[in-house]
């Protein structure tokens, strides 16, 4: 899929407020990735489309997460984790996005995982990152990743406000969300 029609795609169906969201995340993907080499092109493409399917209704998401047999864990979750997943599926099956990376940014750019490729890694920090977002916190993470903190300090120290967010609030952590945080955990590396 070419950059403009994934614009178009995307400025068709969400909202104003989500579109400019998802070009900023896609503009913020391609800078992380002008400095830590990443691939522009792949890193843009996923950053546009992140969020295409975020305001669906839950019961057309729960139907894709059966339909292509995605992790049936999401089924006790809302949209705010089934999302990437569905967007990903939709991306591959309806519109013939066939890049496995720009494929895997998407699935999984709200909770992170193991072992993400570079492109996941820059589309999960720029979703966190991007410069509207007001995060408590916020501004430490853009000058740690923006200095040559590294990728992965950066998705540690993500994951873990992200964590501590939803434990204080008292939701219930996915699974890719822990495994995330305990895989960039750093100090448990010798
Ligand atoms: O879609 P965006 O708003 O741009 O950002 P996002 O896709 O990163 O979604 C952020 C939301 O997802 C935020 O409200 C926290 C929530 N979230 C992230 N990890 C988990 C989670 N919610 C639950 N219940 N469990 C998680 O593991
Ligand atoms: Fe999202
Ligand atoms: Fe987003």
């Amino acid at each position: 899929m070419d950059k403009q029609f994934a614009i178009e795609l995307v400025e068709q169906k969400l909202p104003k407020k989500r579109f400019k969201h998802s070009l900023r995340v896609a503009e913020t993907a391609v800078k992380l990735a002008e400095i830590y080499e990443g691939d522009k092109e792949k890193a843009e493409l996923a950053g546009i489309l992140h969020d295409f399917c975020k305001y669906d209704e839950l019961s057309y998401l729960y139907q894709q997460v059966t339909k292509y047999q995605l992790d049936s864990n999401l089924l006790s979750y809302g949209s705010e984790i089934l999302h990437g997943p569905v967007c990903a599926v939709i991306m591959e099956h309806q519109y013939g996005v066939t890049d496995e990376e720009v494929l895997q940014a998407i699935y999984n750019h709200t909770t992170g995982r193991s072992k993400m490729t570079k492109t996941e890694k820059l589309v999960f920090i720029a979703d966190y990152i991007e410069p509207k977002r007001e995060i408590p916190g916020v501004e430490e993470i853009r000058k740690l990743v923006y200095s040559g903190g590294g990728l992965d300090r950066t998705i540690y120290e993500i994951s873990k406000r992200t964590v501590l967010h939803l434990v204080n609030k008292d939701v219930s952590v996915y699974q890719s969300t822990i495994d995330c945080l305990n895989y960039y955990n750093l100090n448990e590396k010798n």
